[in-house]
């Protein structure tokens, strides 16, 4: 069943550009996320000195072909011909980007399509066009993202869970180690991350970590 396979996807999701790694090689910082166990990768490419064109391309494709040796869907952020020219798994969108109805038009039924989310309504809106997963966040303050809006704490959540039982969500924004639980307990699918993983000194032992806990976390 469809839904299952998404919130189990949701448990590590890991997200990242070239923008996001330093000094190190992307493919190399994906890879270690692969082996650590990240359980679902979206590829976001933005900001200052971002890919474009041919480079993006061809870095996609890499991207993509390395998750398909590890079985964990590849995700595209808003780029829906990138997505399509590649056969992706999934797109994702925020509020600000295509919107998401005519996103679903274009990918069809059969790919995966998330939402970033802030609120109930959007929320609401973003179930009523078939999204089959939501992000919800920043639920901390996060560096990763100049243009985020307002945190919106564990709080925000823990209600849209009450309201939203089986939709699956993913918390974004600030997420470590020390606050992961907070996340879990919230009633969130899982975790999505950037810095936590592509900034970590260790990438491996990094996403190691993290998996070893949601395991904990999710299973109790
Ligand atoms: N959307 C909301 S917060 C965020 C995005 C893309 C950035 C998350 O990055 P980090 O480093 O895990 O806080
Ligand atoms: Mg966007």
């Amino acid at each position: 069943m469809r839904n299952a396979e998404v919130k189990k996807a949701m448990g590590l999701y890991f997200v990242m550009g070239t923008q996001n790694v330093g000094n190190q090689e992307p493919m190399a910082v994906l890879e270690a996320a692969l082996r650590g166990g990240i359980t679902c990768f979206q590829l976001r490419e933005k900001g200052p000195g971002a890919l474009v064109g041919e480079n993006l391309l061809n870095f996609a494709r890499k991207c993509q072909a390395l998750c398909r040796v590890y079985r964990v869907p590849f995700i595209v952020n808003d780029d829906v011909d990138l997505a399509l020219a590649l056969n992706a798994d999934g797109v994702h969108v925020g509020q600000d980007d295509e919107q998401a109805a005519l996103v679903r038009e274009r990918i069809g039924s059969d790919k995966w399509l998330g939402v970033s989310t802030h609120n109930v309504e959007e929320v609401r809106i973003a179930e009523s066009i078939g999204a089959d997963y939501v992000g919800l966040g920043p639920i901390y303050p996060t560096i990763s993202k100049g243009d985020a809006s307002a945190v919106v704490g564990p709080e925000l959540l823990k209600e849209i869970r009450s309201v939203f039982q089986t939709m699956p969500i993913v918390g974004i924004g600030g997420i470590s180690m020390t606050n992961v639980e907070s996340i879990i307990h919230a009633g969130a699918d899982g975790i999505a991350v950037i810095s936590s993983i592509a900034s970590a000194e260790d990438s491996l032992h990094a996403t190691e970590a993290f998996s070893k806990k949601l395991k904990f976390l999710l299973n109790s």
